[in-house]
């Protein structure tokens, strides 16, 4: 065993509209984790696997129906059940990927008509993300991937309102937030991940994981 300080892992999240391939761009950033010998994990959110994420996914599968502010605080109540074991790794110095994450959560709700200050508020005080990949997709590109899997925001209307909020809520995240064109090849995409994250995993030794505000 070493006495060496261990260096933190990053947090790195992939943001974007639906089938914008951020689940596609997640595996792959985490095959080349692998391959560089970089600690890491996947988290994907919701994570529908809990108890509230099962709820989560009733709503979504619109097998329930929730009130807009019940739902909302369900998916804040999500990421904080498992903000204690993702703030262990990072110190630990395993590199966690989110696919999806507090972004995700206030723009959905803000298309429904809540405030922006509103659907931040829960999410204060998590891990905060050291960068966010947001994965940007014209509406008509993503069409042309394939229909929707009839889940509840799937629909063009929703898309497009959440496109704008998602610009909005990135501007608040200054050097944090990379718009990513997910409009090209899947290997150009990962190529651009990828030099972002082999940055920011350099970046954090020794910073502290920092709290969303
Ligand atoms: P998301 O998780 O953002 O909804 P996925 O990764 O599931 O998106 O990708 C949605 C669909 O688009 C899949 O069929 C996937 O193979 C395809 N896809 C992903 N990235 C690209 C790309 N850069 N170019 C073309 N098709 C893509
Ligand atoms: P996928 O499982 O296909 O990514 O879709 N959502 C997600 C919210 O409304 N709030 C949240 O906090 C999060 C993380 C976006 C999940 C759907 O759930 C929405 C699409
Ligand atoms: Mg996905």
């Amino acid at each position: 065993s070493s006495s060496a300080p261990k260096t933190r892992g990053a947090l790195i999240a992939i943001e974007g509209l639906d089938r914008a391939g951020k689940s596609t761009q997640c595996q792959l950033l985490m095959d080349r984790l692998a391959e560089r010998n970089v600690p890491a994990r996947l988290q994907k959110f919701p994570d529908r696997t809990t108890p509230i994420g099962k709820m989560i996914n009733a709503y979504l599968s619109t097998s329930t129906t929730l009130e807009d502010h019940t739902i909302h605080l369900l998916f804040s109540a999500n990421r904080w059940e498992l903000s204690a074991h993702i703030l262990k790794l990072l110190n630990d110095g395993v590199t966690i990927v989110l696919d999806r994450y507090v972004y995700s959560g206030i723009v959905f709700s803000a298309a429904k008509g809540l405030s922006l200050d509103y659907c931040r508020a829960p999410d204060v005080g998590l891990p905060r993300a050291d960068v966010v990949l947001f994965l940007d997709l014209d509406a008509e590109v993503a069409r042309r991937r394939g229909g929707f899997g009839g889940e509840r925001y799937e629909v063009e209307a929703v898309q497009r309102r959440v496109r704008d909020l998602f610009k909005e809520v990135g501007e608040k995240e200054e050097g944090r937030w990379r718009v990513v064109d997910a409009g090209r090849s899947v290997e150009e995409v990962r190529e651009v991940v990828w030099g972002v994250v082999e940055r920011v995993v350099k970046e954090v030794e020794g910073m502290e994981v920092g709290r969303f505000e």
